[in-house]
Formats: structure tokens, sequence, C-alpha cells
């Protein structure tokens, strides 16, 4: 595709950005020094960069592109209603034909009796309204001392001060006096680096043994909820062993507390079904939701909540809680225009039957290079595990740098492939063709091996 000339030339977009935007996630001073990566424009699972230089994105955007870039249905409906209606809001008893259907058809496809939604602009504040909607729900119930969330280190649920305090990342922690009161955080089940000798199954339920153990330290009258995504994105797409989710179901159902499970990431397709919670046959009272909502097309999030723990908190009065954008009517009619095509193309089920098997062959392949310790996959989105002893599933010495350089030759020959600590993380748009995942992994394999040689000239490859 060739670059529109609608943008400065790279060097001064560079200097602008350094100057005056502040990134999110990103080492300012070295960004300065290189220059920020200007995207301009893409299609289907191809970026464009200001250069022109085309690159497959393998993380589908931040996790959400599923769709793939470049549909212009999802922009005529988003004109389309900009033009009509391009904002209104939900709050006093107002609605509007957007959120009207775009709640009806969630209610249609999310499990069991999950069929009310409370929108928001983003997974982070749904996970906020999540932290206010249990704790509110307990005190109608005549329980105000149900109030502590139980989440799981390095789980991911967004960025604000009670979705950074559910996650459970150290380096988040560390800044701006987090996390909030009455969070605390269990292990994540991460076989490959935490289970030892144990088998994957074994390991599983000592993992969700850990939730009834925190229930039991707090008190089950002080516990309102356990948080966590059906398989942990941002962690490192940690997929957990088949023992892991029924124990956990069983122990939120016994011990009377609510389940969320926050599908921002495995939500709308990723795991090769509307929700990892199908994948997984969980049982959640309630789902986070945002990324694949809309394919990223526009910022829209949610909880979609079982009509139960609903009903208590619509008979509770006014719940006092709400975002200007939420359920904004343009990201409100992409989503189900987003949605509508997800489901018309069988983009879904491709994952599944089709698309979904033809990548995770050829990805586990991956592990047989030398410097991967396990590839695994579940849907469309994988991870590496990089060591410099894989027959020891050993960590370097030197956490992080051998996935920061391989993360670099990924960008350099024209491949998004995320790095988290010296895990390879893949997520690429469920668009994707057999082709293109021949490319893919083409280049995972090239890129491996010239991270490989480089780390080892660089005297990081060690153990
Ligand atoms: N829950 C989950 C499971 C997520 O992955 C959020 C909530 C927060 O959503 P918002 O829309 O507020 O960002 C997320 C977001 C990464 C990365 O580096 C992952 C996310 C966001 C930014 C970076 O892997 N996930």
């Amino acid at each position: 595709m060739a670059p529109k000339d609608n943008h400065l030339p790279t060097a001064e977009m560079q200097a602008l950005d350094a100057a005056h935007h502040i990134h999110p996630f990103s080492d300012s001073a070295g960004m300065r020094k290189r220059g920020a990566r200007v995207i301009t424009e893409a299609e289907g699972v191809w970026l464009t960069d200001s250069d022109g230089k085309r690159i497959l994105d393998g993380m589908a955007g931040l996790w959400c592109v599923n769709i793939g870039y470049g549909r212009e249905e999802l922009a005529d409906v988003a004109a389309r209603q900009m033009r009509q209606l391009p904002y209104y809001n939900t709050f006093f008893m107002t609605s509007h034909p957007p959120a009207v259907k775009l709640s009806a058809k969630l209610a249609e496809l999310a499990p069991g009796d999950l069929n009310r939604v409370f929108y928001s602009g983003s997974g982070s504040e749904a996970n906020d309204t999540n932290i206010r909607l249990v704790r509110h729900y307990w005190q109608l119930m005549g329980k105000p001392n149900k109030r502590t969330i139980i989440a799981r280190r390095n789980g991911y649920h967004g960025s604000t001060m009670g979705a950074a305090s559910l996650g459970g990342m150290a380096a988040m922690h560390a800044q701006g006096g987090l996390p909030i009161p009455d969070i605390v955080h269990i292990d994540p089940p991460h076989w490959y680096a935490e289970g030892g000798d144990m088998s994957p199954e074994e390991f599983g339920r000592v993992r969700a043994a850990q939730l009834d153990q925190m229930i039991d330290r707090l008190g089950e009258g002080n516990v309102a909820a356990f948080i966590a995504e059906p398989v942990q994105g941002a962690g490192g797409v940690v997929i957990p062993p088949d023992s892991y989710w029924p124990e956990i179901g069983r122990i939120c159902r016994e011990r009377d507390i609510l389940l969320i499970a926050d599908e921002v990431i495995c939500g709308f397709g990723r795991t090769g079904s509307w929700f990892g919670s199908q994948t997984y046959d969980i049982d959640p009272d309630i789902m986070t939701i945002a990324k694949g909502l809309s394919s990223g097309y526009q910022p829209i999030g949610g909880s979609i909540i079982r009509e139960s723990v609903a009903q208590v908190i619509e008979d509770g009065g006014d719940f006092n809680h709400g975002y200007t954008y939420s359920s904004h009517p343009v990201a409100a009619a992409v989503a189900l225009e987003n949605i509508r095509i997800l489901d018309e193309e069988g983009i879904v089920d491709r994952v599944a039957t089709h698309i979904g098997p033809y990548l995770k062959e050829r990805w586990l392949k991956l592990g047989d290079h030398p410097m991967v310790g396990e590839a695994r996959m579940v849907g469309l989105m994988g991870a590496l595990e990089l060591s410099p002893d894989k027959s020891a599933r050993a960590p370097f010495a030197s956490p992080g740098a051998v996935g920061l350089i391989t993360r670099e030759r990924c960008f350099a020959n024209g491949l998004v492939m995320r790095h988290v600590g010296d895990k390879m993380i893949i997520c690429p748009p469920l668009i994707i063709s057999e082709s293109e995942v021949d490319t893919l992994i083409e280049l995972a394999w090239q890129c491996l091996d010239e991270a490989m040689a480089q780390a080892k000239a660089e005297g990081v490859f060690t153990a």
C-alpha cells in the first residue's frame, strides 16, 4: 500500500512527539533518542509506518483489532451515527437506539443469565465499575462487610486506581500509592514458570486452592468477589491447566462470593468462542468487556451482569455511578456493526475450527527452536517462553533483556510480537489468512535466530 501523503516527515513528527506527548508504558528517554515509531495506516493485518514500511501486526493493535483493520462498514456506521446523533447520554432515565440494540445483542451472546450491561469507555473503567458494583451489591444484601476483592498476581485489569489495584503488576503498584484498600492477590496458575515438578493438572488444583485459603484467612463474610482473566493476557498468555477453572468455580459458589471474569482480551472470539468463559466453562456473575467489543475502532467497554445481581442493584434505588461516555452512541453503533460482522462472517467459528488450529500447529513447532522452552496457544493468542536452558525451563540471569532484543529484531523484520519479560506474545487479528500465518511463523523463527545470536554476542544468553 502506498503511504497516503497526509502527514509530516517522520523526523519532524518524532521531534514534536518527543516535545509534547507522554506515552503510556514507554521508556521516554530511549524513545527520545531513537524517535517514536509512527504508524500511519493499516489494512487487514498489516500496519504501514510513516516511512511506508509494512509491518505484520501480530498483536491486533493492543489485543483488540479482532476484525482486522480497514473495515469500511464500521467507518460508514460511525459517520451515519455521528450525523444522526453524535452524542447523548443514558443518565437520568434516558436511552438511544444504539444502546438499546447493543445491550440486547450482548445479552443474547453472553452465556447463561448474564443479560444486563453497564457501559464504560474502556476496560479499566469497567473494572472500576465492578469494584463499586459488587460492594454495593453486598451492602444491599445486608452484608456490608463483604468488601474485599481477591485478584491475582500478574493479572492485568487496567490502569485506573481501582483497576490497577485489581491488577497484580508489581511495577504498577510501585507508582501512585497502589493498591487501594481491600484488594488482595493470590498466585496465577503459571505452570511453566512456577509449577516445578508438579504436573500441570496438580499445579492447577494447588493454585485454585489458594483462593479457598485466602477466603479462610480473610473470613468468608469479608469477601465480595474474585476477579480473573480466563487466560491471563498481559501477564504473558498464561493458559490455565484444565483443572484450574472448575475448582475456582466451585469455590466461588460454595463460599458465596461473586466471580468476575475479565473478558477484555478473551472476549469476542479470541479463544475460539464468543467469550473465554465459554471456552473454559466458567459461570461468572459479571464479565468485563472492551477491546474486541468494537475491535478497537471506538473506545467502549462494559460489564455484563447476571440478572439476579443486577436486580438487586436495580431494586436498591439509584446506582450513583456513570461516565459521560457510558453507552456512547457512536461507539455502541460501531460495536454492534463489529459484532454483526464477526457473527455473519463466521469469524469466531473460524478461530475454533480453522485458523486457530492452523496457527497453533505451526506456533507449537516454534517450541523446537533452541531458545524456546515452551510454546503455547489457545484460540489465536499464544506465548513463547524464552530460555537459555530449555530442558531445565531455566530463566535468564537478567530478566527481560533477551525478550527486549527479540522484540526489537521482530520490529526490524516487519513483525509486531510483544515481549512480557522473556515471553514473546502474539494475538493477531482473527481474520489473519493461512499465508499470513505462514509469514508470521517464518518471521518469528528468523527473529528468534537473530535474537539468540545477538543475545550471545552481548553476553546475556545465560541462566
Ligand atoms: N482487563 C484486561 C484483561 C486487559 O487486558 C484492561 C482490562 C483494561 O482495558 P483498557 O481499555 O482500560 O486499557 C485490559 C487492557 C499490554 C496491555 O501491554 C494490555 C492492556 C492494555 C494496555 C497494554 O499487554 N490490556
